[in-house]
């Protein structure tokens, strides 16, 4: 038996090593300096042991292989050159392993990630299991920085510029079948048989056979990839590509970009020299730490049920639906999808069900074609999952209904009665509202304890944040099922104060009360669109009041009015392109045009019913100011009557819920960053000039006395 350390262990059978890493005590495999040296010592007696002919690696864990890198360790890191000695380092090691005299093959199941597919990559063969945990990809630049450990060197010469690119820009990860078109993965196999079809391949290398690979893409794949003209348009395209979607804010996928063609040019030596120095770089910057902070806060929250010592959540076996719009479609067919239950959608006739069962399939059908996460027999599984009914008919069975009808609390109420009846005592009443109290939605139960509040946001399918909201009344139990059935959908699930507008709408509604103003005071909607875009939101909130339909914003608006006053108002000529029809996008015309689903320019009648004259009145740093403060402020506010827990909360709902730039961390990060001292100063100045809406909260107030923060 050979001398093995903590986490890799290896033994001989046949000639063939076979390596398995366990990083014990941590629940997945991540490639820390301890096990990059461990990795070192066991190649060093592979390399000299005359018994080995070649090496099968696998991991040890159930369903991980490796998840990369030890994020804890590189945000430990002070430094650039410090962090560019770590991605050396890793470099050096897979080069060891890429030019090991004795073949290694790997066999993969479970998420293979950033460094864990460097590595795999500088393996002679990978064998990958064909189970969806299977995923394969380079997510770095999520992180803010780029493969340092050969990725951005190695996965352009196994599969073209242009493949890789995609992968390694976007930070993409693939699951198995798609690695394996690309040609990331040599072999597909079912789990059972991964390790002997793995050891088989590590024997037939060390007998000489020489894997043959297909470039993919054929000709075309040649002339885009293989001659340096080709891929010279290859990259001019990916970089006009990425400048348009950061707009300078995420430095790391230019980086990357840079480097692969760097060594595209230059070699893989120098290649890999570049890929360290820009490591160490983006490694140390503010965005990249945010995005860390992001991922780690996403990670905890996956464990966090949001109450002290939840129960037991209950297992959701068949969930009931009621009403077959929009959301509730959205609802049906995400559930079915992701969670594999069994829906029944109820709405008041016939074709209603109808449709929404159809716009449920829809969903299922985007995975069989488009993104090709199903195959077609998990398809039809699925499919025959979905059912529809005008009556109450199979609630009985349901472990929870979530309802998504008229946004009205008499309404709601009368639903709430009428689940009650249909469904078992046990079941929980989720209502979808995303104004309503869901305290006052239970005054109607005869089992107050099972209702709960679960805002989905539009479209269900694509959104990843789901605000839960307990009631005075909502039983621990039913706050833990919701949670733990928000995650099987996979959303990112924060748990809310039952207050008005939750946490999201809450900080929404000022922002978006303040277009609205800027609107009226001459600055043209695309300006203000145009200038939040640039700051980092995914679109401006004009745009985004035409998205969510300005009936809906205008009630939301008016909800938040009702309960805060004055300080959420919103400017009342808005009212007048509601009361002309002009509802945004599904009306076919809002602020901006719409021709066949596609957005146009500004709509000079929007202007014209609004009484606004573009006329470029108020400076672009102001309105950006204005925009973001307003919200800042709001959410200081809201944090202060503990409508989310912890600030983590509340910048994981902003960051998910509305698209707040996750570079900047969140509105409370963000504030951090800004100091409170500044922002109430800004805001007295603003409240000067504008009116009290802008007044600074009293957190803010007291932590700009007290050098106060957000995060410690
Ligand atoms: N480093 C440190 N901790 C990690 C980790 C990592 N790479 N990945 C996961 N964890 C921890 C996580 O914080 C949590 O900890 C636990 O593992 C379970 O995670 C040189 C520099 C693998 C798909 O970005 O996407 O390689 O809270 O709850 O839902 O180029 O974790 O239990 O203490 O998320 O089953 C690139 C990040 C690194 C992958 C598993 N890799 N991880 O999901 O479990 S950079 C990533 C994930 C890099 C090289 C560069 C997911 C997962 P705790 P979990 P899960």
């Amino acid at each position: 038996m050979a001398p093995s350390g903590p986490a890799v262990t290896w033994d001989v059978h046949d000639g063939i090593a076979v390596v398995t890493l366990d990083c014990q005590d941590q629940p997945v495999n991540v490639i820390s300096r301890a096990v990059k040296d461990e990795f070192i010592a066991t190649f060093e007696l592979l390399g000299n042991d005359p018994a080995v002919k070649a090496v099968a690696f696998f991991s040890g864990k159930k369903d991980n292989f490796i998840a990369g890198a030890d994020i804890e360790e590189f945000v430990r890191l002070s430094s650039a050159a410090e962090a560019e000695r770590l991605s050396a380092g890793g470099q050096e090691m897979l080069d060891r392993v890429a030019k090991f005299p004795k073949p290694v093959a790997v066999g993969i199941h479970g998420a293979c990630l950033g460094g864990g597919l460097e590595f795999a990559l500088a393996c002679h063969y990978r064998v990958a299991t064909d189970d969806p945990k299977t995923q394969l990809g380079l997510p770095e630049v999520q992180l803010g920085i780029l493969p340092g450990a050969g990725g951005c060197q190695r996965l352009p010469r196994l599969i073209g510029a242009r493949a890789a690119l995609d992968i390694i820009l976007a930070g993409k990860t693939e699951r198995s079948p798609k690695a394996f078109r690309l040609g990331i993965v040599d072999e597909l196999v079912p789990p059972a048989i991964l390790r002997d079809i793995t050891l088989a391949a590590a024997r037939k290398l060390a007998g000489g056979w020489k894997p043959r690979r297909r470039r993919p893409g054929g000709f075309f794949g040649w002339l885009l990839d293989g001659n340096p003209l080709g891929r010279a348009l290859v990259f001019r395209m990916a970089r006009k590509q990425v400048v348009k979607q950061t707009r300078g804010n995420y430095p790391a996928p230019l980086a990357a970009l840079e480097v692969v063609e760097y060594g595209l040019k230059h070699g893989i030596a120098e290649g890999l020299k570049r890929e360290a120095q820009l490591f160490g770089q983006l490694a140390v910057t503010d965005v990249s730490r945010k995005l860390v902070q992001i991922f780690f806060a996403t990670t905890q929250l996956k464990k966090d049920f949001g109450i002290p010592n939840p129960p037991p959540p209950a297992t959701v076996r068949r969930l009931g639906v009621v009403g077959a719009g929009f959301m509730g479609a959205g609802i049906a067919g995400t559930a079915v999808a992701q969670a594999g239950v069994d829906v029944r959608l109820k709405d008041a006739d016939l074709p209603r069900v109808a449709k929404g069962l159809a716009s449920a399939r829809e969903i299922l059908d985007d995975r069989l074609t488009r993104r090709r996460r199903l195959d077609r027999y998990e398809h039809a599984r699925l499919v025959a999952l979905l059912s529809g009914s005008d009556t109450y008919a199979g609630f009985g069975g349901a472990d929870l209904v979530i309802e998504a009808v008229f946004e009205d609390l008499a309404v709601k109420q009368q639903v709430l009665k009428e689940v009650e009846a249909a469904t078992r005592d046990g079941s929980v009443f989720a209502s979808n509202t995303s104004t309503i109290p869901i305290t006052r939605i239970a005054e109607a139960a005869r089992r107050p304890g099972q209702v709960i509040g679960m805002h989905f946001f539009s479209p269900v399918a694509r959104m990843p944040l789901l605000e839960v909201i307990a009631g005075a009344r909502s039983a621990p139990a039913a706050v833990s099922t919701a949670v733990a059935f928000g995650r099987r959908l996979g959303k990112t699930v924060i748990v809310v104060k039952d207050s008005p507008g939750f946490w999201v709408n809450r900080i929404l509604a000022p922002y978006m009360n303040e277009a609205a103003h800027l609107l009226l005071q001459g600055v043209a909607m695309e300006e203000i669109d145009r200038l939040m875009t640039q700051w980092g939101f995914p679109v401006g909130p004009i745009t985004l009041l035409d998205e969510v339909g300005l009936d809906i914003a205008a009630k939301a608006a008016g909800v938040l009015h009702a309960a805060f006053g004055e300080r959420l108002a919103p400017p009342p000529a808005l009212d007048a392109l509601v009361k002309a029809g002009r509802l945004g996008r599904k009306a076919g015309n809002g602020f901006y045009k719409y021709a066949s689903g596609k957005k146009g320019g500004p709509d000079p009648a929007a202007y014209h019913l609004l009484g606004a004259h573009p006329n470029g009145g108020v400076r672009p740093a102001e309105i950006i100011q204005r925009l973001t403060l307003v919200m800042l402020n709001e959410a200081a506010r809201a944090v202060g009557e503990g409508v989310v827990r912890v600030p983590r909360d509340g910048d994981i709902g902003a960051v998910f819920g509305i698209g707040f730039p996750p570079f900047r961390g969140g509105p409370l990060r963000h504030a951090d960053d800004l100091g409170a001292g500044r922002i109430a100063a800004e805001l007295e100045r603003l409240a000067g000039q504008y009116g009290t809406r802008f007044t600074p909260c009293e957190v803010l107030q007291e932590q700009a006395r007290g050098n106060g923060r957000f995060y410690s």
